[in-house]
């Protein structure tokens, strides 16, 4: 499609089986994004990059365990296990990810003090990727994401994306979540609530 363009979150080996933060089923997307990119005009990837000792990490909070919340300066925050640490093999793509497409690779997560679970803006929802302005500045309005994981990374920024205007899709059958504590539900709901379009086919 013209104008468009297939947005891939985090499809890398920490987040499918076997990797740190393990997605079930996490693998399965690869195949039916590589089906999907070749329909697209542009082709853009997101990778999860974080330093040691992130403060997303539950390791780097004492006494606390992956999976609880904390109270950050910019809000509540999930901890996870140390995942995609920068340049490891768990923040590698997924080897069986088409990449040749990718126009740009966007990477979020490195400033050790902020989480960013969305393409656009890190976790204090103020502090932008530049992602928005490159896709206006090519005269893309219309963008359709895909990866992991449907209930954090895919869906903050789909929430962001129709916040900035864009005609935003997410595509179902391309996408694996973590579903913690109904996380699932809860994003599927606020992202029907925000106008994005939730497709499965
Ligand atoms: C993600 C948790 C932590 C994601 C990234 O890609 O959905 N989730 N970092
Ligand atoms: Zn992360």
């Amino acid at each position: 499609m013209a104008g468009s363009a297939l947005i891939i979150i985090d499809v890398q080996n920490d987040f499918c089986p076997g990797g740190s933060l393990a997605v079930a089923g996490g693998d399965e997307v690869v195949p039916v994004i590589n089906g999907l990119s070749q329909h697209f005009e542009h082709v853009l990837l997101t990778q999860d990059w974080h330093p040691h000792h992130h403060s997303s990490f539950a390791s780097s909070h004492p006494g606390r365990q992956p999976f609880e919340t904390v109270r950050m300066a910019y809000g509540e925050q999930t901890l996870w296990p140390d995942h995609c640490i920068q340049g490891s093999g768990g923040a590698a793509f997924h080897p069986g990810l088409n990449r040749t497409k990718a126009e740009l690779i966007i990477r979020k997560g490195f400033r050790p003090a902020i989480d960013s679970y969305s393409a656009f803006f890190e976790n204090d929802h103020s502090t932008p990727t530049g992602l928005a302005g490159y896709l206006r500045e090519r005269g893309i309005r219309d963008i359709t994401l895909v990866g992991l994981a449907t209930d954090f990374c895919v869906a903050y920024s789909a929430l962001d994306a129709v916040a900035q205007g864009f005609a935003t899709m997410v595509r179902l059958d391309a996408c694996r979540a973590i579903d913690l504590g109904g996380s699932l539900d809860a994003m599927l709901g606020r992202m029907r609530q925000a106008g994005v379009t939730l497709a499965s086919n």
